[in-house]
């Protein structure tokens, strides 16, 4: 296992795995690869060890996620309250994975506050805050997924992880490493990779199931976002795209579309530093990628209310869009961030 989770730590965590009957696993508002695929991942290896495991996520998650198996049972906390609600009554262990402060369970967070069951979370972002019985935190992992694997193995061997868990791991590590291309891809995650791929599954099918999967308005809105609404600052190292809610009306935006438009100023030659700035129903929502030492985790908690990932970070602002996008470039210049 991971060095920065101690031996100690797993095993009161297999424990209490142990002496649950009923477990629910969570994830953070907005699913992503990671999250949806640590979730699946771990509740088909709870599965074959007899438990009964129930997935449920704050909100809807992108199509091109539905396909995994173990998808279309997981219960939508926004769509259906009651279930959720049941399900947590009769848990006598929560794992939360992909996450590590409660305000990211969002409407869920009011769901699981009576709850007697015990709680574990496994994550790996910057700065975990203290909510769940036992804490299986490891900034340096390139991905939950990496952590339920190294978990799985350690506590059950690595048989544990069958075709179905492997499918969804893979999903998780593949999506957030920028398929294996960001900082976070150490041999360890290509060792897992590799134990992954003996189960017999398919990296091309699930790399096209994944990414893939665009509609016509999806791509048309990459092309319209590069051509229309990104701003490069070249002697900033920094590019910067805009999207209002009309724009994303224009492009019948579905959830999960302005996925990945973020990375796009990056490949330009000399940029370092990328944001995606979103004109959400009631907030500005800002997005970060970056290359190398620019911080950008700091910088999104420090100026921007919120956090995430050294080279990959969120955040919002309740000022308009284009007065957002004005703060943000003077915060930038004012601290030099991207020129790191
Ligand atoms: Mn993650």
């Amino acid at each position: 296992m991971n060095n920065n989770i101690s031996p100690a730590i797993i095993d009161k965590a297999g424990d209490l795995i142990h002496r649950a009957k009923n477990i629910v696993l969570t994830c953070h508002y907005n699913p992503d690869g990671d999250a949806i695929g640590s979730c699946l991942g771990m509740q088909h290896i709870l599965k074959n060890r007899g438990k009964t495991v129930s997935v449920i996520v704050p909100n809807d998650f992108p199509g091109f996620l539905r396909w995994m198996p173990g998808a279309k049972k997981i219960v939508i906390n926004k769509q259906n309250p009651e279930k959720a609600i049941d399900l947590i009554d009769h848990a006598d262990l929560l794992i939360h994975l992909d996450f590590n402060q409660a305000s990211r369970l969002d409407t869920l967070q009011e769901a699981i506050k009576n709850t007697k069951a015990k709680s574990i979370m496994i994550d790996h972002h910057l700065e975990p805050e203290t909510f769940t019985n036992l804490m299986l935190s490891d900034p340096k992992a390139s991905s939950t997924g990496e952590l339920v694997f190294e978990f799985s193995a350690t506590l059950w061997g690595k048989k544990a992880i069958d075709y179905n868990a492997a499918i969804c791991l893979y999903v998780a590590i593949m999506t957030d490493t920028g398929s294996f291309q960001y900082s976070c891809t150490t041999d360890k995650v290509h060792s897992i990779v590799a134990d992954l791929l003996k189960t017999g599954i398919s990296p091309n099918e699930i790399y096209d199931q994944v990414y893939n999967q665009f509609s016509e308005n999806r791509l048309k809105l990459y092309g319209f976002c590069l051509a229309e609404r990104m701003e490069i600052l070249p002697h900033l190292h920094l590019g910067i795209i805009n999207l209002s809610q009309e724009d994303l009306r224009k492009f019948k935006n579905r959830k999960g579309d302005t996925e990945g438009i973020v990375n796009l100023p990056l490949q330009i030659k000399g940029i370092r530093m990328a944001v995606l700035v979103t004109e959400r129903e009631s907030e500005v929502k800002l997005s970060f990628r970056s290359k190398g030492k620019i911080d950008v985790s700091s910088f999104a908690r420090k100026y921007f209310n919120g956090g995430g990932h050294y080279n990959a970070a969120g955040g919002n602002s309740s000022e308009s869009l284009s007065s957002t996008i004005n703060t943000l470039k003077k915060t930038i210049i004012e601290t030099k961030i991207s020129m790191s």
